[in-house]
């Protein structure tokens, strides 16, 4: 019986593990997928610009989401947003760095909160967390 078994249960520990490297990857492709169409996102000319030392142009976007993880050590938050239109990103849980004016004791893991990001192409900083009411 038990011999029986173990191929069985090996057969579906790999297919367990086949999905989710699926899982892994379509993240990532969607994860891509957003980044890419950064490049024909808006190109606003704006006051943002002007602090920027590159030839990257800065978006300033609005997200609201829900705090899975806060991470003091490297003051980075990670939020289960949702759409974030300005960016064109679909809905995702991820991690950002955070600005170091954000005070990250506030925050805990289940908050609901509104959030700002600045950045360009791939990376965007937090820079300012309130609950959402
Ligand atoms: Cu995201």
């Amino acid at each position: 019986m038990y011999v029986a078994d173990k191929p069985y249960r090996i057969l579906r520990a790999s297919v367990f593990a086949l999905a989710l490297i699926g899982t892994a990857l379509t993240l990532q492709m969607s994860e891509a997928r957003a980044q890419g169409g950064m490049s024909d996102m808006k190109k606003m000319p704006g006051m943002n610009d002007m602090k920027m030392n590159d030839t990257k142009k800065a978006t300033t976007a609005n997200a609201t989401g829900t705090i899975t993880a806060v991470n003091t050590a490297n003051h980075k938050v990670t939020f289960d947003h949702g759409p974030i239109s300005a960016i064109n990103w679909p809905a995702m849980t991820m991690e950002f760095a955070v600005a170091p004016s954000v005070d990250l004791a506030k925050l805990k893991t289940g908050d609901k909160v509104n959030f700002t990001l600045s950045g360009s192409g791939g990376t965007y900083t937090v820079q300012s967390i309130s609950p959402a009411s």
